[in-house]
């Protein structure tokens, strides 16, 4: 058995766990972190896309911001459109603030380049992981790699492991509750060497159903149009993907769109999901593992590192000082900020979505609500204080 002594024991190297890591690093306080992937597994995922000024301010104070400085796309506002109806929502005029497109594969790439050059251990490609000893002074974190069993002491644990991981799981549930909704529809998402369809964003809602025109730079677009739960990835070829998607978006756009072949395509289902509290003892829950937003409003990502951002500073300020305070409100101060992004990112859900068992009375109700929006800056400006990330 391989026995390691650490300060904070991490599961999960996503960028939850990265990023906290490289903040206590930077603080002098030591952390391990275990994953269940091979990092190059976690290196390639392809999922979010869009920063809250906040993520890369909170990138920039960890030392790692130079590259999404460099290379983010700074958008000042974004498309909605109903059918052939646009609107767009001018993030600048309205809130004086802008986002930034980054996919999260460069701000993963970003964190585990400077966690190596820091010398930040990364436990990957481990299984069988158990949180142990929750109720000593010492928690561990068990597991079992190639080279055989290993244990991770330390004297917090961090559940970053994401929504399928194990940490939530060792909070019992007598203290526990656990608030979802499951959407009966999925995404299907494409990246394709191609022009993006628009300079900015657009969010398209249509009566067939919702689409997403994203990117990542000038010559990589992310798409997504909305399918059923039932679907797989085989059934949708690359024409079929196109020939929906145009069919859904304003035709303006769709007749100029530049199509491709597919250089990844999958299926995410659309949930969304808090657990209370976001503490047990010496254990402590951030990112996914706690909560998940439907992607519609870009929140989850960001919402991992705000997360990050109030952990990191309690857990600082208890190495450096003695003071408990920050960690004692943790949970309580992150779900706040949570409880708001899950309502933004539900109600971007609600407007933009076909629900198949809707009645026509619904469907008059998301139009009356997009008329209403295209007619009133202050609904826009609430729409829009929300999509740049609420302060913390
Ligand atoms: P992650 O990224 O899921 O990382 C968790 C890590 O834990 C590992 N793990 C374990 N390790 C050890 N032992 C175990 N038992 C383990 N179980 C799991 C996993 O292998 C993994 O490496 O969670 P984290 O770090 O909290 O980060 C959260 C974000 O990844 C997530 O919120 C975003 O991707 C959500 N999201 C978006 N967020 C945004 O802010 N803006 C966006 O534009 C945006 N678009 C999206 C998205 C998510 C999507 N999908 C695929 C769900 C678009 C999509 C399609
Ligand atoms: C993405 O580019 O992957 C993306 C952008 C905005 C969203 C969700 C995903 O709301």
């Amino acid at each position: 058995m391989q026995r390691f002594i650490t300060d904070i024991a991490i599961v999960g190297a996503g960028p939850s766990g990265m990023m906290l890591a490289k903040l206590l690093h930077n603080a002098g306080i030591r952390a391990i972190l275990i994953e269940r992937q091979p990092m190059q597994h976690v290196l390639t995922r392809i999922r979010a896309g869009v920063l809250e000024q906040g993520s890369v301010n909170l990138l920039t104070q960890a030392g790692v911001g130079a590259r999404v400085a460099r290379e983010g796309q700074r958008h000042s506002g974004f498309m909605l459109s109903y059918g052939d109806d646009q609107l767009r929502i001018d993030l600048e005029s309205l809130v004086n603030s802008e986002v930034t497109v980054y996919g999260q594969t460069e701000v993963t790439k970003d964190l585990y380049n400077a966690l190596n050059a820091d010398g930040i251990v990364i436990l990957d490609h481990a299984s069988e992981t158990a949180v142990i000893d929750l109720d000593t002074e010492q928690p561990a974190i068990t597991g079992v790699r190639d080279d055989g069993p290993f244990e991770v002491r330390a004297q917090f644990v961090v559940g970053c492991d994401g929504f399928r991981g194990i940490a939530r799981q060792a909070i019992p549930e007598s203290v526990r509750t656990d608030y979802e909704r499951i959407y009966p529809f999925g995404w299907l998402g494409i990246l394709s060497e191609t022009k993006p369809a628009n300079h900015e964003l657009i969010y398209a809602s249509h009566p067939n159903g919702f689409s997403l025109c994203s990117m990542r730079s000038e010559r990589l677009s992310r798409y997504y149009i909305q399918c059923s739960l039932q679907d797989t990835v085989d059934e949708w070829s690359d024409e079929r993907f196109w020939e929906t998607l145009k069919s859904q978006i304003p035709q303006d756009i769709a007749q100029s769109l530049e199509t491709g072949p597919s250089i990844e395509k999958s299926i995410a289902p659309l949930r969304s999901f808090v657990c209370e509290p976001l503490q047990y003892q010496r254990l402590f829950i951030a990112g996914d593992a706690g909560h998940i937003v439907p992607p519609t409003g870009a929140k989850g990502l960001n919402l991992a590192f705000s997360d990050i951002h109030y952990l990191s500073s309690g857990l600082i300020s208890y190495f450096h000082s003695g003071d408990e305070t920050g960690l004692n409100g943790y949970s309580d101060k992150a779900l706040k900020r949570i409880w708001k992004s899950e309502r933004f990112s539900w109600w971007m859900t609600s407007l933009l979505h076909k629900f198949e068992s809707e009645d026509t009375f619904a469907e008059k109700m998301r139009r009356a609500e997009f008329e209403f929006l295209c007619q009133s800056r202050d609904y826009q400006r609430a729409l829009a204080e929300n999509y740049i990330g609420l302060p913390y």
